[in-house]
């Protein structure tokens, strides 16, 4: 079943640079409404489970390192064709690759500190925002 919402975090290196308001200004100006939203700190458990589908990569190491090593905004978004329309916002995952004017082309590092997640699937959606949040912080 298509839902109207999302999941995001604001990635550790976006909050270490100060942009969780140009970011959060983005994504209010896109026409996404805030359900809910914390700042948070992921434990090494936390990245292991919610990156579990990256465990053997390479990278996952520093994949749990890096989303470990200092708080997050975790929120979930509402929109039509939210999924989508936010994966469009935020560009490629890699921000060399990533269109112009998209939060990842403007504000992340590298692939592997790409500044934004968003879920890529209704399914993931769901299950992520039920990973950070309870049904009584969702508004
Ligand atoms: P995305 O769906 O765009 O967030 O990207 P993926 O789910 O493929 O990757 C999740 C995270 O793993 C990325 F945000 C950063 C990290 N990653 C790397 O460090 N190297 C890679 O080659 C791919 C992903």
């Amino acid at each position: 079943m298509a839902t109207n919402r999302t999941f995001t975090m604001l990635k550790p290196d976006a909050v270490e640079k100060g942009h969780i308001g140009a970011i959060l200004e983005k994504i209010s100006a896109s026409g996404f409404r805030i359900v809910a939203m914390k700042l948070t700190q992921m434990t090494n458990k936390d990245a292991e489970t919610f990156y579990a589908i990256h465990k053997e990569r390479a990278f996952f190491g520093e994949l749990v390192e890096y989303m470990t090593r200092g708080p997050i905004v975790a929120a979930i978004l509402e929109k039509d064709n939210a999924v989508e329309d936010f994966r469009t916002l935020i560009g490629a995952t890699n921000p060399a690759d990533a269109a112009e004017g998209t939060i990842r082309k403007l504000f992340a590092n590298s692939i592997s500190e790409n500044a934004v997640h968003g879920s890529d699937s209704d399914e993931n959606a769901a299950i992520e925002s039920a990973f950070h949040f309870s049904g009584r912080e969702m508004f």
